[in-house]
């Protein structure tokens, strides 16, 4: 008997069907995001690095890419040791300047179309953020804010722009884009007025959402946070104003994993959430004791974020979107294993014996829950991945590691 043959046997006892979870597992998609390739660099100019980002990549593990075309034949790379069919989130500073210069209130579906031509030969659905980083006018770290009228207008355009593309790469792509908006605003110290760039942020994003785009095309996302490096006392975009802000317009809020006090648990947002809002996006991450972005881990945070997912029917209504850069480690590697854990742990949530932990909660019996809740946590979840590597045609165990070292010494060592 082979080992999936017999795992399916022993989650069937419990009423779980292996097929039926691989099914699902395999029309999931994951939204891969493109920056974890050069530690959220971008192409717009030469060595361009985060300004006033009030995010930050740290290490320098060489190999990292440089153009373009490094960072494609990179995501290559990680996507074929990636099991299933998944999606790739570009940040606008990503664009392909090659044929022109033009700054980020003028972009046009032009300066992405090498990246949809790219994902459609691929057969990768898209998503799309405007980049309110990284750019001389966000070098004091605020964007759509601004005190300065001049410099929120050419954000606001930026935020429009950003929407058309959503909705054209969607049109070419045939699959419904989401275009996320997360800006820096903040403070390091105490702010006096707390109130006035809240009621700018309010405007600008009023004039971006204003202009009609297609709501089946383009999927408009707004992501709160917490506090950042040299936001550290105040962030304009905080959880309850953007909460209130997509209620208010229907719009998909995005709750990133890291971006929260390191005691809530996002996992219990999500059936609050979703009350109220029509979707979600989730920038799945690992924040170690501050918004760090580690790789993603199959630890017992992403466990909980997928099995809500599951068991409250949301997969529906939840776009999953990844969001770690780690420039310390082979950064394909960190791809593969961030990608495969996020993957694993919707795995285990699909496998979870529900039918009986549904009856048990209803008929009161709490003790049953806790007893199955623990002894799920040893059934042969690895058979059943191992099976979905190898129906998708992936290495199933961690021989993936041996092709990201090859591909380490062929091509990452010679860039410099
Ligand atoms: C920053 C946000 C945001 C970025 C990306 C690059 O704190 O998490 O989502 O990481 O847009
Ligand atoms: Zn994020």
């Amino acid at each position: 008997m082979s080992q999936y043959t017999s795992a399916r046997e022993q989650y069937a006892a419990l009423g779980v069907d292996t097929e039926s979870a691989l099914e699902t597992l395999a029309k999931t998609p994951i939204s891969l995001h493109c920056w974890q390739g050069d530690d959220v660099g971008g192409f717009e100019k030469a060595g361009s690095k985060l300004e006033g980002g009030g995010i930050q990549a740290t290490g320098n593990y060489p190999g990292k890419a440089r153009t373009i075309e490094e960072l494609r034949a990179d995501l290559d790379k990680a996507l074929a040791l990636i099991p299933g069919k998944h999606r790739l989130n570009v940040h606008a500073c990503y664009a392909d300047l090659s044929a022109g210069r033009v700054d980020r209130d003028a972009y046009t579906i032009a300066q992405f179309q090498s990246w949809v031509d790219w994902c459609k030969s691929k057969g990768l659905g898209m998503d799309f953020n405007p980049s309110y980083f990284s750019h001389p006018l966000a070098a004091d770290g605020l964007t759509l804010t601004h005190p300065d009228k001049k410099i929120r207008e050419f954000w606001i355009n930026h935020g429009i722009a950003c929407r058309k593309i959503g909705a054209e790469i969607a049109k070419q792509l045939g699959s419904p884009v989401v275009t996320n908006v997360w800006i820096p605003d903040g403070s390091k110290d105490m702010p006096y007025d707390r109130k006035s760039p809240r009621e700018r942020l309010a405007a600008s994003l009023d004039e971006i959402f204003a202009v009609p785009v297609d709501r089946k095309l383009n999927l408009d996302a707004v992501e709160s946070k917490l506090f950042g490096i040299g936001s550290e006392s105040y962030v304009v975009g905080s959880h309850e104003f953007y909460l209130a802000y997509s209620v208010k317009n229907q719009l998909l809020y995005c709750l990133d994993a890291g971006h929260f006090h390191p005691t809530e648990n996002l996992s219990d947002k999500i059936s609050s959430v979703l009350q109220f809002v029509p979707e979600i996006l989730l920038h799945v991450s690992r924040g170690v004791r501050w918004d760090s972005d580690h790789v993603v881990l199959m630890d017992d945070p992403t466990r909980a974020i997928m099995e809500e997912l599951v068991r409250g029917g949301f997969l529906g209504r939840t776009h999953i979107g990844l969001d770690f850069f780690d420039a310390s480690i082979n950064r394909i590697a960190a791809w593969v294993i961030g990608t495969r854990s996020t993957i694993k742990c919707l795995l285990a949530a699909l496998l979870e014996p529900a039918a009986l932990l549904r009856q048990a909660e209803q008929a009161g019996d709490h003790t049953s829950r806790l007893a199955l809740m623990e002894e799920a946590k040893t059934l042969p979840l690895g058979a059943v991945w191992q099976e979905h590597c190898r129906r998708q045609n992936v290495p199933g165990d961690h021989s993936w590691l041996a092709e990201v070292k090859n591909y380490e010494r062929s091509v990452l060592a010679s860039r410099n």
